[in-house]
C-alpha cells in the first residue's frame, strides 16, 4: 500500500515533464492542439526552421521531427538544433528508430508501434534507446502508436499489420490496451501522405473507449478534415505533408484547430 510519502515518489517516477504538462494544460483549458511534423528527408535545416517559425507565428503548439525512412543521427541533430534556434514552442522527436534520438530536442514521443508484427518496433528499439534518452535528459512521453490503412511508408517500414480504417472496435481494443499499459497518449496514424485520414467513426469509437488524449494524423489536408477529427474526439492534430505542399493551406488548418471549441 502506498503511503503519502511513497505516493509523491510514485508521482515523480511518472516523470511528467514540462512538454507534457504544457500539452495537458492546453487540453485542460479546452484548447485543441496542432503539431507540425517536419520530415528530415523533405527539408533542409534552413527550410525546416523557416517553416517551423511560420507555424509558430500562426499558432501551432509544437514541432515534431521524424520520418519513416530517415536514419542519420547527425543530420537529425543539425535539423533539431536549427529548428530550436528559430522557435520557442517545443520540439518533440517522432522517432522511427534509435537514430532519431537527438539530445537537442525538448521531448521524445516514447512510443510503441502496437500493431507491428515485429518485436523491434514494439519494444526492441525502445529498449535500445532508453538509456540514451535518459543520458541526454530528453523528456520521454509514453505513447501508443497505431497504424491504419496499408499503402504508406510507415506501415511498410514499421512492419505493421494495419488496422482497418472502418472497424473502430478493433482500434478501440488496442487503444484501451495502450491506456492500461500506462501509455499517456494514443496516436491514430493513417500514414504520411495517406489518401484519406482516419475516419471520424473510428476516432469516435476510440474516444468512447479511453480517457487519455488522442492524436490523429496522416492525410489531413483541409481544415474540414481537422474539424471532423476534432468533433469525433481527437485532441491533437498532426499535419506534415500539407505544409510542404502549401503553407497557406497548413495555416488554415492551424487556425481551424486553434479556434475549435467543442
Ligand atoms: C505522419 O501523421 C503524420 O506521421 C502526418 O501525416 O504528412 O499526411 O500530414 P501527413
Amino acid at each position: 500500500m502506498l503511503n503519502l510519502r511513497n505516493r509523491v515518489i510514485y508521482m515523480k517516477h511518472l516523470r511528467i515533464g514540462k512538454v507534457e504538462e504544457y500539452l495537458l494544460n492546453k487540453l485542460e483549458s479546452g484548447e485543441k492542439i496542432h503539431l507540425l511534423l517536419i520530415d528530415p528527408e523533405e527539408s533542409t535545416s534552413q527550410e525546416a526552421s523557416l517553416i517551423a517559425s511560420r507555424a509558430e507565428e500562426v499558432g501551432s503548439d509544437g514541432i515534431m521531427v521524424g520520418g519513416s525512412t530517415f536514419f542519420s543521427q547527425s543530420q537529425m541533430d543539425d535539423l533539431v538544433k536549427s529548428i530550436k534556434s528559430a522557435i520557442s514552442i517545443p520540439v518533440i522527436i517522432f522517432p522511427n528508430n534509435i537514430t532519431s534520438i537527438s539530445r537537442y530536442a525538448d521531448a521524445i514521443w516514447f512510443m510503441s508501434l502496437l500493431n507491428s508484427v515485429d518485436h523491434y518496433f514494439i519494444i526492441g528499439a525502445q529498449s535500445q534507446g532508453a538509456v540514451l534518452v535518459s543520458q541526454y535528459g530528453i523528456e520521454a512521453i509514453p505513447m501508443g502508436y497505431l497504424i491504419f490503412g496499408g499503402d504508406t511508408a510507415v506501415a511498410a517500414m514499421g512492419r505493421a499489420l494495419p488496422l482497418p480504417m472502418n472497424r473502430g472496435e478493433v482500434a478501440a481494443c488496442y487503444a484501451l490496451a495502450a491506456q492500461y499499459l500506462g501509455m499517456r497518449f494514443v496516436y491514430l496514424e493513417a500514414g504520411s501522405g495517406a489518401e484519406k485520414p482516419v475516419p471520424p467513426q473510428t476516432i469516435r469509437a476510440v474516444r468512447k473507449a479511453i480517457d487519455i488524449p488522442i492524436i490523429v494524423g496522416g492525410g489531413i489536408r483541409r481544415p474540414e478534415d481537422a474539424i471532423t477529427s476534432l468533433k469525433a474526439g481527437a485532441d491533437i492534430i498532426v499535419t506534415g505533408t500539407i505544409a510542404e505542399e502549401s503553407f497557406q493551406r497548413c495555416r488554415e488548418i492551424i487556425r481551424a484547430v486553434k479556434s475549435f471549441r467543442a
